[in-house]
């Protein structure tokens, strides 16, 4: 029977961590600065930097598939994701809201900012390194409204990341919390048990892939219950250019995922598992924020070309992406530039898939794109293109 630690409360209250304190005063300005209610609140905030390729790079065999770091404590077991691991089910794995116990810890999340849907450029040397942290934070999807998430590197969701067919792309991730975490990139081509393993408190797995195919490829952590880890903010896009060069274009990334989140305490919402499994979000957001890009449109020129990379990134539901007053001229049912249909008004994008849309904006106005599965798209999946 596979085990699994039960999740503390919303995975974000580390009481060990502080119930034995060996020095008093690191213990007691932990605590008046609200490290208490949530460790690693502070490197986590500080991690919501726009800097996705920075970090060190460890030792990186691109044959090889390393874990460095410490070992599991004793009691705890490294897991891998696998799709018998994906199905499992925790115990108990309600998840409650943040149980921050000092008041206003929502004030900490710092101020609400629109997440950037540029796509950023890729690399040039044909490597991408990337070193991660997983990371719990206070990430603030509205400017009323604060949640306590999983995430990779401090945000919902994680930092886009762009290289091209045939890059090599060395990934290290280091876990900074009690609950294991892991990677699993939808875009590698690897053995999943070994690259995709979870790591605990402390440990880094390194690996190194390199994309075989152009598209929007989800990103996410594999660790069991799949849906949770998803839902509670570990997913992201990585983008794959194809070598040739697709028609100039403004491009965007927009990743769609839903919040089900339990009531606030302290200001602060956790993620609530339970409700993951009934399917009914609270929110369903284009990069974690609902209706951002209503209030701060996307906005471009007559006369270019948009591109938009959307990925679905779930836990659960599709995209059904639109776009109002206007039509794809192409859109790549696989690998762009292949397999490209035109004159679309509506596709799907599946969850954890990734679909590349086009149009040209001939006219100048303000067109909505939307998911057109309505019951989603008033719960924060619209938004603006605002042509001049
Ligand atoms: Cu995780």
């Amino acid at each position: 029977m596979h085990e699994f630690p039960t999740p503390r409360l919303s995975g974000l209250v580390d009481v060990d961590a502080f119930s034995t304190p060996t020095d008093r005063r690191t213990f007691i300005s932990r605590a008046s600065a609200l490290s208490l209610a949530i460790p690693g609140l502070g490197t986590a905030l500080v991690g919501c930097s726009s800097d996705v390729s920075g970090g060190t790079k460890r030792g990186i065999d691109s044959s090889q598939v390393a874990t460095t770091g410490t070992a599991p404590a004793p009691g705890r077991s490294v897991h891998n994701s696998d799709s018998r691991l994906d199905s499992a089910v925790l115990k108990d794995a309600r998840r409650e809201g943040a149980a921050a116990t000092t008041a206003s810890p929502g004030a900490l999340a710092g101020a609400f900012h629109r997440f950037d849907p540029t796509l950023p450029a890729p690399s040039t040397t044909g490597r991408v390194q990337l070193h991660w942290h997983a990371r719990e934070a206070l990430v603030r999807i509205t400017p009323d409204l604060t949640v306590a998430a999983w995430t990779f590197e401090g945000d919902i969701p994680g930092p886009l990341v762009h290289c091209r067919v045939g890059d090599t792309v060395e990934f290290t991730l280091t876990n900074d919390v009690d609950t294991p975490h892991s990677m699993d990139f939808h875009a590698a081509q690897i053995d999943p048990k070994t690259a995709f393993k979870s790591v605990s408190k402390g440990q880094s797995t390194t690996f190194t892939f390199k994309p075989k195919y152009a598209g929007a490829f989800m990103y996410h952590c594999g660790t069991a219950p799949v849906l949770m880890h998803i839902g509670s903010g570990m997913h992201g896009a990585l983008i794959v250019s194809p070598r040739e060069a697709l028609p100039v274009a403004k491009e965007f990334v927009l990743v769609q995922q839903e919040y089900y989140l339990a009531d606030a305490v302290n200001g602060v919402r956790g993620f609530d598992y339970q409700k993951m499994l009934t399917t009914m979000p609270d929110f369903v957001t284009f990069n974690g924020r609902p209706d951002q890009y209503v209030k701060d449109p996307i906005k471009v020129k007559v006369g270019d070309r948009v591109r938009f990379w959307v990925v679905a990134a779930g836990p659960t539901h599709p995209s059904h992406f639109h776009i109002v007053g206007d039509q794809f001229d192409t859109v790549y049912l696989g690998s762009p530039p292949g397999s490209a249909i035109h004159g679309v008004q509506t596709w799907s994008v599946a969850a954890g898939g990734g679909i590349c849309f086009e149009l040209m904006c001939d006219i100048a106005g303000e067109f909505p794109f939307v998911n057109h599965g309505f019951g989603h798209g008033q719960k924060g999946t619209i938004g603006i293109l605002s042509v001049e």
